[in-house]
């Protein structure tokens, strides 16, 4: 099949092209006819449907030749459904049961079936609902460090790591998205940007006269593009990421490249602050929450000193990689040495979390995408509140990186502004 052989599947075509693949038709059960397909997909970007036989489900994504979320007047590449298949096949490989297996793949169709996660939600949903999640911490640092960890120069020789960045390097328009949406439309006038109007229009203006945020989320920007560190997700928030109880699996990943371990560190760390902000504008009591912030705070600092602490041993276990040669670093003496290189090395990837977890809050206030954290606090006062505070700490966490030498420095900072009023517009 070439490319000129795509075309969007309607229900109709969906049907009829999987009852021709016999495993999956196998693996859904009875008469192609009576299998249940609905649309659900609730994401930016493409066609997502579930598809259920007498034996068992799929689900189904294809890319759309535009960004969904806007329409054809913005046209995208077809080629993320290859870049999110070859992601999650090496996902797969590195972090084993923590991403949707692919059960086909059909490059000219753009379109990925995958095992449906059933009774999985969006972590999202569950967190606007309050509902803690036991397993996350310890899955999404073993993805995370897993992930990051073997596809860096610290793991893959040089020749390895150059191949590898070959390969996704042309994915280019998935990165320009994150480039214009995260590190420049919110700070400037921008037609698709919006926010809480009124009540956040002085907010909105301060951004875009603000140097010294302009500064710091340039030199984001400029690292985003510029240091290809790892196969990176590119985009772990936590409408990414299906959860249960028990269970935890990382989807979506078309916008992987090789870029910035800290930005997938930052986005995780993002989107929990952000989950907590928003959980006051989600009381219908005051403090009936309580217990579920406390656990958003907790899980923020749990999922850094976790994925660092898994990360650094990995490198203790394995660092075969062509960077730092152990032939430099012989003896106690040189072992010492690395181990304190090794905390350098952690601090430096902290700091970058912490900048571009700053930039994730800021986008999704200001920007094109939102998120339903904030979005689904009806009161747009409220919701108005929320933002301004997780704004506050954003601009303290990009301008002021240094102020938060740790974990606990972010959250004792959060905990400071759950109950913080800002001067609103309007
Ligand atoms: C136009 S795409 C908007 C956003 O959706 C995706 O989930 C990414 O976060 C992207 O920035
Ligand atoms: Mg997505």
């Amino acid at each position: 099949m070439g490319q000129g052989d795509y075309r969007i599947l309607h229900e109709a075509d969906l049907r009829a092209y999987l009852a021709g693949l016999p495993d999956l038709k196998g693996l859904l059960g009875g008469e192609p006819a009576s299998w249940a397909i609905t649309e659900v997909g609730d994401g930016n970007l493409n066609l997502v449907f579930i598809v259920k036989g007498a034996r068992g489900g799929v689900a189904v994504k294809q890319a759309l030749p535009y960004v969904r979320l806007v329409g054809e007047s913005w046209p995208l590449p077809l080629s993320r459904a290859h870049y999110e298949y070859l992601a999650l096949s090496r996902q797969a490989q590195l972090a084993p049961g923590l991403v949707p297996a692919v059960l086909h793949h059909n490059e000219a169709l753009a379109l990925t079936v995958m095992e449906l996660l059933e009774p999985h939600i969006i972590m999202r949903k569950g967190l606007v609902a309050a509902t803690r999640y036991p397993r996350f911490v310890d899955d999404i640092t073993t993805f995370m460090a897993r992930t990051l960890f073997f596809t860096s120069d610290l793991a893959l020789s040089a020749a390895e790591k150059k191949e590898a960045i070959a390969a996704f390097a042309g994915n280019h328009a998935l990165c320009k998205i994150t480039e214009d949406l995260i590190f420049t439309d919110p700070y400037r006038i921008a037609e698709q940007n919006r926010w809480t109007a009124p009540y956040l229009d002085g907010l909105a203006a301060s951004l875009r006269e603000d140097l010294e945020l302009h500064v710091a989320v340039s030199r984001l920007k400029l690292k985003f593009m510029a240091s290809p560190e790892a196969l990176i997700h590119g985009d772990l928030h936590t409408g990414s990421i299906m959860v249960t109880d028990g269970q935890t699996r990382v989807i979506d990943p078309e916008f992987a490249f090789y870029g910035p371990m800290g930005f997938d560190v930052g986005a995780v760390l993002a989107n929990l602050l952000m989950a907590y902000f928003a959980s006051a504008g989600h009381e219908r009591a005051p403090g009936d929450r309580a217990a579920f912030e406390a656990w958003v705070l907790e899980t923020v600092e749990q999922v850094w000193t976790e994925f660092a602490r898994k990360f650094l041993d990995l490198w203790r276990a394995g660092g075969t990689g062509d960077a730092y040669p152990p032939s430099l670093f012989p003896g106690e003496k040189g072992a010492a040495r690395l181990e304190a290189e090794r905390q350098a090395y952690r601090q430096r990837l902290f700091s970058d979390a912490v900048g571009f977890a700053a930039a994730k809050i800021i986008r999704r206030i200001f920007g094109l995408a939102h998120n339903i954290d904030f979005e689904l606090i009806e009161d747009a006062k409220k919701r108005a509140v929320s933002e301004a505070r997780a704004v506050r700490l954003a601009r303290a966490m990009m301008v002021e990186t240094g102020a938060f030498p740790s974990i606990a420095d972010v959250t004792g900072a959060a905990r400071k502004l759950r109950d913080w009023m800002p001067e609103l517009s309007g």
